[in-house]
C-alpha cells in the first residue's frame, strides 16, 4: 500500500506542524493494514497558537453580519454534498461504518450547514412591551468569543458540523479537536471550511490527544465555551475542569436506549426498528437501542424474530454494498464488547453472536458479531451500562407501567422508543419517557437536525445541540431597554408607593 499521507495542524488559516515534532497513525479497522494518514501528535503550545489565532480572528468575524457569516455557512455546507462521495469514502475508510450511513453522516453536516446559515438572517430574540409608556424593551444574542470543540469519532462530520455551525454562525471563532480515531474526517472537513472561504484563524484544527489537547482547551482561561459529545467519564472530568472556571459547557455523553415493544404492536415494523437501532453504526450510536422491553405476551415472538434476522446480518468492509455491519472502531472498543459479552453470559441467556468475527476477510479487522441475550433482568449490568457495540438485552416485562419504569430506570436519558397501535398509550409514552428524544413506532435513532438533540440525565449537563436552541449554547443573551420619553422614569417595581 502507498506510503500513507502525513496531515497537519489548521491554525491561522496555514497547514503547520505541531511542536511535538511527532505524529500518530489513523487506521482502517476493518483491515488495520491500512493506514488512512499521519497527523501531528499536537501539544499545549499548538492550542495555545490556536486559542491566539482565534482570538485575533474574533473582533472582525464578530463584526462581519450574521447573513454574511452565513453565507459562507451555505457554501460551506454546499461543498460539502460536491464532495459527499469523497467524504463519505474517507469516513467509512477511517472509523468503519458501512458507506450508505457514512454518507448520511455528511447528509447531517449538509443539513445542519444549511439550517444554521438560515440562522444567519435569523438568530432571533424577543421584542416585547415595557412595563412603561415610551420604553422600548428587546433581547439580542452576542458571541461568547472562542468555542472550543471537542468531538468523537461515531459521527465525525455531522457532529463536528452540529457544534461548529452554530458557533460560527453566531460569530464565535473556533478551536477544533477531533478524535484520534477520526482526525482525517476532521482534516477533510477544515480543508472545505478553507475552501469555502472563513477568514483565517476563524476556525484552528489540532488534533492530538485528549489528555493533552482536549485539557489545554478545556483550560484554557481564553475559551469561554466548550462543547463536547463522548463518554460519561471524560464529560464529568471536563465539567469539573471547565466548572472551575465557570465556563459554558454543552455535554452529550451516554445513553442506554430502549424500544418498548408492546403485546398490542406490529412485531414486523418493531423487528425492523430494532436491528437497525441495535446494530446500524454497529451498536456505536449515542441513540443506538441496546435494550428491548418486550411485553411478556409477544417476549419469545419477537426474541425468534429477531435472532433469525440478526443470522442475516453480512459482517465485512463497510466499502462493500453487500455489508450490513462494518467493524467496531478500534481494539479497546472490541475488548470492552467481549468483557460484557462475559458478564451477560451469567445475567441472561446468550441466544445470537456472542463472538469476535475473524473468519476469512475479516482477519485483519476490529469485527465482531451482532449479539443478543434474552431474559435479562432490568439492572443487570448489560442492561444497565453502556456497551457502545452490537449487543442487545431483552428484558421481558408485563405490560405498560412496568415498562416504562424499566426504561426509566437507567442513568441515561437520551432517546426511547415504543411499538403500539393504541393512540392512547402512543400519547402516554411521549409523556412518561424521561429522555430527551421519543419515537412511536420507529427505532431509538435518525434525530433530525433541526429538532433539539440531547438528554436528560447523565446523559448530558441539560443543554441541546441541533435546532435553534442549539444557539443557547453558543450565545450570550443581552436584555436592551431603550427609554424614549426624555425623562427619568424609574422601573415598575422603583414606584411602589403602597
Ligand atoms: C450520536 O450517536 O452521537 O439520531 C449521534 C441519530 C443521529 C445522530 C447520533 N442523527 O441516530
Amino acid at each position: 500500500m502507498a506510503d500513507p499521507q502525513t496531515h497537519r495542524l489548521f491554525i491561522a488559516g496555514r497547514w503547520v506542524e505541531s511542536s511535538s515534532g511527532e505524529t500518530f497513525e489513523s487506521v482502517n479497522p476493518a483491515d488495520t493494514r491500512d493506514v488512512v494518514g499521519r497527523f501531528q501528535q499536537g501539544t499545549r503550545a499548538d492550542v495555545a497558537m490556536a486559542v491566539r489565532a482565534a482570538g485575533e480572528a474574533f473582533p472582525s468575524w464578530k463584526a462581519t453580519p450574521a447573513p454574511k457569516r452565513g453565507e459562507l455557512l451555505y457554501r460551506f455546507g454546499a461543498l460539502m454534498a460536491e464532495h459527499k462521495e469523497r467524504l463519505a469514502h474517507a469516513m467509512t475508510r477511517e472509523m468503519g461504518k458501512v458507506l450508505a450511513e457514512a454518507r448520511g453522516d455528511v447528509q447531517e453536516g449538509i443539513d445542519i450547514a444549511f439550517l444554521m446559515a438560515g440562522e444567519g438572517r435569523r438568530l432571533f430574540g424577543d421584542t416585547v412591551p415595557s412595563e412603561l409608556p415610551d420604553k422600548w424593551a428587546m433581547s439580542i444574542r452576542q458571541p461568547l468569543g472562542i468555542a472550543g470543540i471537542v468531538t468523537p469519532w461515531n459521527f465525525p462530520i455531522a457532529i463536528p458540523c452540529w457544534k461548529m455551525m452554530p458557533a460560527l454562525v453566531s460569530g464565535n471563532t473556533v478551536v477544533f479537536k477531533p478524535s484520534s480515531d477520526a482526525p482525517h474526517c476532521a482534516t477533510l472537513l477544515v480543508e472545505l471550511m478553507e475552501q469555502a472561504g472563513f477568514p483565517a484563524g476563524v476556525v484552528n484544527l489540532v488534533t492530538g490527544r485528549g489528555a493533552e489537547v482536549g485539557d489545554a482547551i478545556v483550560d484554557s482561561p481564553d475559551v469561554p465555551v466548550i462543547s463536547f459529545t463522548g463518554s460519561s467519564a471524560t464529560g464529568r472530568s471536563i465539567a469539573e475542569r471547565a466548572g472551575r472556571r465557570l465556563k459554558r459547557l454543552s455535554l452529550e455523553l451516554g445513553g442506554k436506549n430502549a424500544v418498548v415493544v408492546l403485546r398490542d404492536a406490529d412485531l414486523d415494523l418493531a423487528v425492523d426498528g430494532i436491528l437497525w437501532s441495535a446494530f446500524g453504526t454497529t451498536g456505536q450510536r449515542c441513540t443506538a437501542c441496546s435494550r428491548v422491553i418486550a411485553d411478556r405476551p409477544i417476549a419469545d415472538e419477537l426474541v425468534a424474530r429477531l435472532v433469525e434476522r440478526t443470522k442475516q446480518l453480512r459482517l465485512g468492509s463497510g466499502l462493500l454494498d453487500t455489508v450490513d455491519v462494518g467493524p467496531l472502531v478500534n481494539a479497546a472498543a472490541v475488548e470492552k464488547v467481549a468483557s460484557y459479552i462475559e458478564i451477560g453470559k451469567g445475567e441472561g441467556d446468550l441466544v445470537v453472536g456472542g463472538d469476535r468475527a475473524t473468519g476469512g476477510d475479516l482477519a485483519n479487522g476490529h469485527f465482531f458479531e451482532p449479539t443478543i441475550f434474552s431474559n435479562v433482568a432490568p439492572m443487570s449490568r448489560i442492561a444497565q451500562e453502556e456497551i457502545f457495540g452490537p449487543v442487545l438485552s431483552v428484558i421481558p416485562v408485563d405490560g405498560y407501567d412496568e415498562a416504562i419504569s424499566v426504561a426509566n430506570h437507567v442513568r441515561y436519558g437520551l432517546s426511547a422508543s415504543i411499538f403500539t397501535r393504541d393512540v392512547n398509550t402512543a400519547f402516554r409514552a411521549m409523556r412518561d419517557f424521561e429522555t430527551g428524544i421519543v419515537y412511536v413506532n420507529a427505532g431509538t435513532t435518525g434525530a433530525e437536525t433541526h429538532l433539539p438533540f440531547g438528554g436528560w440525565k447523565d446523559t448530558g449537563n441539560g443543554h441541546r445541540e441541533a435546532g435553534h436552541v442549539a444557539l443557547d449554547t453558543f450565545t450570550e443573551w443581552k436584555a436592551v431597554y431603550i427609554d424614549f420619553s426624555g425623562r427619568l422614569q424609574r422601573a415598575q417595581i422603583d414606584n411602589q408607593e403602597s
